[in-house]
């Protein structure tokens, strides 16, 4: 079994900060359980274009307010705490946050945690081989 706390993630790899949001990676593909879970705070005011090509996620709402955009019809549809989203198509997005928002966000696959979006707003997909101290992959 696995045992990790919120805390023991804080100030570690583990704890990646963006201009828009701070993410806490509690599970990564290192741990072999076929997706990562996160403890993402968004950042109040945020507004981030994203677009997971290579990924499946799914985002819960815990705590504040915002919309998510779906580009491709341009509807907004409102996130508040109890909310869930799937990004079931690799759906172009815009998330916005009028408050700070903590999600809960699980992808499959699982992210490594030294990927950084891309200009496309997606995260590559980074192989076993491709792991261990590449910086430029890492946070940004
Ligand atoms: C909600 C969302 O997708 N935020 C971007 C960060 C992502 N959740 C991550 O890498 O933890």
């Amino acid at each position: 079994m696995i045992v990790r706390t919120l805390n023991g993630t804080l100030g570690t790899e583990r704890e990646i900060d963006t201009p828009g949001w701070t993410s806490r990676r509690l599970l990564l593909k290192s741990e072999n359980m076929g997706f990562s879970l996160h403890d993402t705070l968004i950042k109040p005011g945020a507004e981030l274009p994203m677009c997971y090509r290579n990924h499946l996620e799914a985002v819960y709402c815990i705590e504040g307010e915002g919309e998510v955009e779906t580009v491709a019809d341009g509807v907004r549809h409102q996130i508040k705490a109890g909310t869930v989203y799937a990004l079931d198509r690799h759906d172009e997005h815009i998330l916005r946050a009028r408050t700070q928002m903590r999600m809960v966000c699980v992808f499959n696959p699982p992210i490594t945690g030294r990927e950084v979006h891309g200009d496309d707003g997606a995260y590559p997909l980074v192989e076993d081989d491709e792991a261990g101290g590449n910086d430029d992959l890492r946070a940004g």
